[in-house]
């Protein structure tokens, strides 16, 4: 692995492999505020954000995740253009610190043209059920992870229900990997992801949670997202700011279940739960 990763390293590209990786990888979180939409505040943000990328890196990011479209429950929409002007010229950039750059995108645009910037994975919150997405990842060769949402980011907290979630999300994933593969993209470069906090309680997060081995039988790697999650909040009473002790026990406990990419915002940390999670597994097998 570490091979294989020192090459993809040199290019700065290609995620070619990086699913077959034995190890958790960490994932970045980079968010491109939408805040202002002047050209010295965007110019502000860049470097800001161009910082924090090279930060995580030195920390030990595997993976960059740049998303300029908010998806957090009320979020309001952005269009295309607007995405593409805030996300591409650094998906460029941090393309060349040496990490794959993962972009949080729905639009089959905004996949293009980060595939064109250098981006080495698209992460769809949306898993590619937005028209022409399918047709644009199965083009462009890149991994992608997709993840599974019940509504949409507005109104998706209102009121989620299942009758059997881990069933009923796993299915939806399950005809996810079936349409990719139809469309012709190889199931190496896919990836699974149940979507914790999108159209789902306490409850049903939990569920997903503590079964989310059940997943594994896909075949394909899962990717975790809890990092300061609003059920962490709920757990422990905790503001957003404050979750970090919460958001490593949920990474390790999605690592003890064969979570692969684990999403966090808190690097330095997780690399330490990493570290732990791969010295206590090495010493099983010996
Ligand atoms: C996730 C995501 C997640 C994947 C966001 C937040 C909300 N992509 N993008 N999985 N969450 N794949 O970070 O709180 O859980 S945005």
């Amino acid at each position: 692995m570490s091979h294989q990763k020192s090459l993809e390293k040199r290019d700065g590209h290609s995620t070619k492999g990086i699913f077959s990786s034995d190890e958790p990888l960490i994932m970045g979180i980079l968010n491109v505020t939408p805040d202002s939409f002047s050209d010295g505040a965007r110019f502000n943000q860049f470097d800001q954000a161009l910082a924090h990328a090279e930060e995580m890196i030195e920390q030990g990011a595997d993976i960059i995740d740049i998303g300029g479209e908010s998806t957090r429950p009320g979020a309001k929409a952005v269009s295309e253009s607007e995405e593409i002007k805030r996300v591409i010229p650094l998906v460029e950039r941090v393309s060349r610190l040496g990490v794959p750059v993962s972009v949080d995108t729905s639009k089959p645009g905004v996949m293009r043209a980060s595939a064109e910037a250098g981006a080495g994975m698209i992460n769809d919150v949306r898993a590619l059920t937005e028209p022409g997405a399918l047709a644009v990842v199965s083009e462009i060769k890149l991994p992608v992870c997709l993840m599974h949402m019940q509504g949409q980011p507005r109104t998706m907290q209102h009121n989620p229900s299942y009758q059997d979630v881990v069933s009923e999300v796993k299915g939806f994933l399950r005809e996810r990997i079936a349409a990719c593969v139809n469309a012709g993209i190889d199931t190496s470069l896919i990836a699974i992801d149940p979507g914790f906090g999108f159209g789902k309680t306490l409850p049903h997060n939990l569920e997903l949670l503590t079964q989310l081995s059940c997943f594994n039988d896909l075949n394909v790697p899962i990717l975790a997202g809890l990092s300061r999650k609003s059920m962490l909040g709920q757990i422990t009473g905790r503001d957003v700011n404050d979750r970090l002790a919460a958001s490593l026990a949920v990474a390790l406990i999605a690592m003890q279940q064969g979570a692969k990419i684990i999403r966090v915002h808190d690097v330095k940390q997780t690399s330490d739960v990493k570290k732990i999670f791969i010295a206590t597994n090495t010493a099983e097998l010996i």
